[in-house]
C-alpha cells in the first residue's frame, strides 16, 4: 500500500538526522525524501524485477551510465512532484532548495553515458524487461574548476554523505578471479522509474570489494602495509571512472574494471538462466539478449565462452552458437583513437583462460575466412588477434548477431569505412539505430513552463510517453503560440542569467541571443571555431564601432581529458577571449562570454531550456549522432551546425527554411583536402589573420605555457603534423557568414518563434522511446512485460 509522502517523509528525514525534520538540514531532508520515494516503489520495484527475471530479457552493458540527479525524475515520472512539495513545506522546506542538495551521479563522461541514461528511462517507460549492468565508481567523473582560466581537477567522492537510491544486494554477490587477485563483485542496484507505469527496472552496479577485509595475520605481525596491499588492490577497480571521452588509453586497470563487471553480470545472468529454465545452457540466447556500448564490455564475449565451456560443460561449436545469438554490439565512433586494442601481455597476466580463448576465436576466424576465400591480406586486417594486439572491436563484429551505428550518415560511414570489410561478409548485421533523449527528463522535467503550454495546446499530456503526437500541431496552432512560446523563453532566460550570475558571476542580459555550446572538449567538436568566430566579432567591434552587432552571450561548458594538452589549452583560449571581451567597456554592452565551470547533467538542465543557438559545428563525418543537438531542438533552440551526425536527420525532420546549415560536407571533404591550404585562407579570409595573430602577439595570455601559439600553429603548420586537421579554417568563412545571419534573424521574433515551434513539434522522431522501441523490435526481440 502506497503512503501519502506527508506522513512517511517526515519519519524518514527524522531517521536520517536524528532530529525533528524541522530541524533538519536540507540536505537530511533530500536523503529522507529520496528514502520515502525508495520506500513508496519498494513493491513494484520487486514485482517488476521478477517478472522480467522469468521471460526473455535484454541487457545493457556499459562501462557508463551518465545518470545526473535522481530525486527530481523519480518524483516527476511517479507524478509526485506536487505531494513532495507539499510534504516538505509542512517543515518549512522549500522543495527546490532540496533538490539542489542532490550530487549529480557522474558515472560517464559523455555522449555515450547519457545516452544509455536516457535508454534506461525509456525501457521503465515503456515497460521493456531490460537491465542495465556497470559499475559503481566510487569517484565519478571529476569535478571542473577553472583556476586563471584553467582547467583543474578535483575528486567527485559523490556518494559520500549518503546515497538512498543506491541498494546495496550483498546476498548477490559473485567473485570475479584474476590470475593475481579474487575479488567480490558485491551488486548495487538504482531503481529506474518510467513514467505514467508501475514497472520499475534496475540498473545494477557493480562495486569491487576485498575477499578477506585485511589480512590479519600481516597485521598482528605489525606488516601493517602488506596487511591492507590487496584490499587497496580491489578497491581500486572501482574506485575511479576514466575520464576520457571517445580515446583510448591501454591501461591494466582499465582492462581490470572491464572483466569486473562483465563477469559478475554473467554469472549472474547465466544463474538466473538455469534457475528458471534448467540447467541446459544451449537454450541461453532465446531468454537473453545482450547489448554492447561500445568495445567497453567486449571482454563479455570471451567471458561467456569460459562460464558456458568450463562451468557449465559446453563443447566450443555449442558455447560459440550461443554467443553468437547473444550479442549485439553499438559502435559509437569512427575515430580511430576510440576503438580499444589491448596488448596480449596484459590479457596473460590477468586472466590466461581469456587469451586461450581469445586465440582460439582468432584461429577460428582465421579458418573461416579463408574458407570464404578471403586474400591473406583482409584476413589479418580483420583478425582479433594481430601480433602481440587484441582488437575489440573486431572480436565485436565477429560475435555480434547485429552491428549498429548510432545516426543515419555514421551508420553509412561505419558500413563503407570503419567496418567496411565486415559488412561485406555480413551486410544484414548491420542497422541504424538513431540516437534519441528522453523527453521526460529533458523536456517535461528541465522545462515546466513549456511542458505547460504544450499540455495546454495538444489538451494531454500525452507528449510525454508519445512525443511524435507534437507533429500534428505545427501548423494548427494560432498565432498567440508564438507569442506564448517567446515569454515560455523569456522567462527561461531570466531564470538562467540568475543562475549564472549567482553560480559565474557574470552578468547577462535575458534580451540577448544566448548562443550554447555544451558538450566534452576535443578538436573534432571545434569549440575553436567558435571561439575565433568571438575573437574575430570582438575585433570587428573594436575597428567599427559603430557596427550593429545583435546582442548575444556566447555559452560554452566542457571538460578537457586531464592528460589531452590541447582540449585544456581551448579551455584558457576561450576564458581568456571571455575576459578579454567581458571588460571591455564598449563591446560588453553587445556582447559576453560565459564558460559554465564543471559541466554536466544537471547544469545542462539549467541551459537548454534558456538557449536560442544550438551549436552543433563538428568537422562533418566525425560527430556519430551527437545527443544534445535534440534536446536543444526540443526546447526550441535553432540548430546552427554542419551536415554531421544526428544534424542530418534533425535538418530532415524541420525543413531548410528551420535550422542554420554550413560548412563542407562529408562527401565533399575528400575532394577539398587535395587541395586545402590553410595558410592561404589565413591571408586571405576575412578576419582570420587577425584572430590567429592575437594568440601570438601578446593579445592573449596563456601564462607563458606556448598553449596559444600550439593551438596557431596546429592549425597553419603542416611540418607539425597535417595542418588543421578538423578544417577550422576551411570552414571558418561559411560559418561565420551563417551564423552573422543568424544572429540578425532573431530581431524577426514572430519568425523566430515560428522556427522554435516547427523543432520543438517535429522532434518526436528522437525521443529515446523511438530509438528503443526499434531496438527492441529489431534487435532484441523483446516485448513489454507490465505488472498487474
Ligand atoms: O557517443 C554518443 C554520440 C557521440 C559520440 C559519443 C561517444 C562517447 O561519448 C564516448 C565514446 C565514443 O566512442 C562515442 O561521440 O557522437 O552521440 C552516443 O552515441
Amino acid at each position: 500500500m502506497s503512503q501519502n509522502l506527508a506522513s512517511t517523509v517526515p519519519s524518514q528525514v527524522r531517521a536520517v538526522s536524528g532530529r525533528p525534520a524541522a530541524a533538519s538540514t536540507p540536505m537530511e531532508v533530500w536523503q529522507g525524501l529520496s528514502a520515502a520515494v525508495v520506500s513508496r516503489i519498494a513493491d513494484d520495484w520487486h514485482a517488476t524485477s521478477e517478472k522480467y527475471r522469468a521471460g526473455r530479457q535484454e541487457h545493457y552493458f556499459s562501462a557508463e551510465f551518465l545518470m545526473g540527479r535522481a530525486l527530481l525524475n523519480n518524483l516527476t515520472n511517479l507524478g509526485l512532484v506536487d505531494e513532495a512539495r507539499q510534504a516538505v513545506s509542512t517543515f518549512g522546506q522549500d522543495l527546490s532548495t532540496v533538490l539542489e542538495q542532490e550530487p549529480d551521479a557522474a558515472l560517464g563522461n559523455g555522449g555515450l553515458g547519457r545516452l544509455a541514461a536516457c535508454f534506461l528511462d525509456s525501457c521503465a517507460t515503456l515497460n521493456l524487461p531490460v537491465t542495465g549492468y556497470g559499475i559503481l565508481y566510487r569517484y565519478g567523473l571529476f569535478k571542473q574548476l577553472f583556476s586563471d582560466g584553467f582547467q583543474t581537477e578535483q575528486p567527485d567522492p559523490w556518494m559520500e554523505e549518503g546515497y538512498p537510491f543506491v541498494i546495496r544486494r550483498e546476498e548477490a554477490t559473485r567473485l570475479v578471479r584474476y590470475n593475481d587477485l579474487t575479488v567480490k563483485a558485491v551488486p548495487h542496484d538504482m531503481p529506474i522509474t518510467g513514467y505514467g507505469t508501475h514497472n520499475v527496472g534496475t540498473l545494477r552496479l557493480w562495486r569491487a570489494e576485498p575477499v578477506e577485509e585485511f589480512d590479519y595475520e600481516a597485521f598482528n605481525s605489525q606488516r601493517f602495509t602488506e596487511a591492507i596491499v590487496d584490499r587497496e588492490r580491489t578497491n581500486d577497480i572501482s574506485r575511479v571512472l576514466y575520464p576520457n571521452d571517445t580515446t583510448f588509453e591501454g591501461k591494466l586497470l582499465r582492462v581490470r574494471q572491464q572483466y569486473f563487471f562483465c563477469s559478475a553480470s554473467l554469472q549472474e545472468i547465466v544463474d538466473n538462466y538455469i534457475a528458471h529454465h534448467g540447467t541446459d545452457l544451449s537454450g541461453f540466447a532465446e531468454y537473453n539478449s545482450i547489448q554492447l556500448n561500445d568495445t567497453h564490455p567486449v571482454l563479455a564475449i570471451p567471458e561467456l565462452m569460459r562460464l558456458l565451456m568450463d562451468e557449465h560443460g559446453l563443447g566450443w561449436e555449442a558455447a560459440w552458437e550461443v554467443v553468437t545469438k547473444t550479442f549485439a554490439y553499438t559502435n559509437h565512433t569512427v575515430l580511430a583513437e576510440a576503438l580499444e586494442t589491448w596488448d596480449i601481455s596484459i590479457f596473460d597476466r590477468l586472466f590466461p583462460r581469456i587469451t586461450e580463448i581469445v586465440r582460439e576465436i582468432d584461429r577460428r576466424f582465421r579458418l573461416d575466412m579463408a574458407q570464404r576465400g578471403l586474400p591473406q591480406e583482409t584476413i589479418d586486417y580483420m583478425s582479433p588477434v594481430s601480433g602481440n594486439t587484441v582488437r575489440m572491436a573486431w572480436i565485436a563484429c565477429y560475435a555480434s548477431y547485429s552491428i549498429n551505428g548510432v545516426a543515419a550518415l555514421h551508420t553509412e560511414i561505419i558500413k563503407r569505412e570503419t567496418l567496411g570489410e565486415w559488412h561485406a561478409i555480413w551486410p544484414e548485421r548491420f542497422n541504424n539505430k538513431t540516437n534519441g533523449v528522453t523527453p521526460r527528463r529533458w523536456l517535461r522535467q528541465c522545462n515546466p513552463r513549456l511542458s505547460a503550454l504544450l499540455d495546454e495546446v495538444t489538451g494531454s499530456d500525452a507528449w510525454v510517453t508519445d512525443l511524435s503526437v507534437l507533429a500534428q500541431h505545427t501548423d494548427s496552432v494560432d498565432e498567440s503560440v508564438y507569442q506564448r512560446l517567446a515569454e515560455v523563453k523569456r522567462a527561461n532566460k531570466v531564470d538562467f542569467a540568475a543562475w549564472v550570475k549567482e553560480r559565474e558571476g557574470v552578468e547577462i542580459d535575458p534580451d540577448a541571443v544566448f548562443d550554447v555550446q555544451i558538450k566534452r572538449l576535443h578538436e573534432y567538436k571545434r569549440q575553436l571555431l567558435n571561439a575565433l568566430y568571438v575573437l574575430d566579432l570582438y575585433f570587428r567591434m573594436k575597428e567599427d564601432p559603430s557596427l550593429e552587432v545583435p546582442k548575444r552571450v556566447f555559452i560554452f561548458g566542457a571538460k578537457a581529458a586531464p592528460g589531452y594538452v590541447r582540449a585544456k589549452a581551448v579551455i584558457k583560449l576561450i576564458n581568456t577571449i571571455g575576459e578579454l571581451v567581458n571588460n571591455d567597456p564598449v563591446v560588453s554592452q553587445r556582447i559576453k562570454v560565459v564558460f559554465i565551470h564543471n559541466y554536466n547533467v544537471s547544469p545542462a538542465e539549467h541551459i537548454i531550456p534558456a538557449a536560442d543557438v544550438s551549436e552543433q559545428i563538428s568537422m562533418a563525418g566525425k560527430e556519430a549522432s551527437g545527443t544534445s543537438n535534440m534536446k536543444f531542438m526540443m526546447n526550441g533552440a535553432l540548430t546552427l551546425g554542419t551536415l554531421d551526425g544526428a544534424n542530418v536527420e534533425i535538418l530532415d525532420s524541420v525543413g531548410d527554411d528551420n535550422a542554420y546549415i554550413f560548412g563542407a560536407t562529408e562527401d565533399e571533404l575528400p575532394t577539398l583536402r587535395q587541395t586545402y591550404d590553410p595558410r592561404a585562407a589565413y591571408e586571405n579570409v576575412p578576419g582570420l589573420r587577425r584572430a590567429l595573430d592575437a594568440l601570438i602577439d601578446g593579445t592573449l595570455d596563456d601564462h607563458g605555457t606556448g598553449g596559444f601559439a600550439d593551438l596557431r600553429r596546429s592549425l597553419l603548420e603542416a611540418s607539425y603534423e597535417p595542418a588543421d586537421v578538423y578544417y577550422v579554417l576551411g570552414d571558418f568563412a561559411a560559418y561565420r557568414e551563417t551564423k552573422d545571419a543568424m544572429a540578425a534573424d532573431y530581431a524577426d521574433q514572430r519568425a523566430w518563434q515560428r522556427k522554435a515551434w516547427v523543432n520543438i513539434t517535429r522532434s518526436g522522431r528522437f525521443s529515446s522511446d523511438r530509438t528503443i522501441s526499434d531496438y527492441a523490435r529489431e534487435v532484441w526481440h523483446i516485448e513489454a512485460a507490465p505488472i498487474a
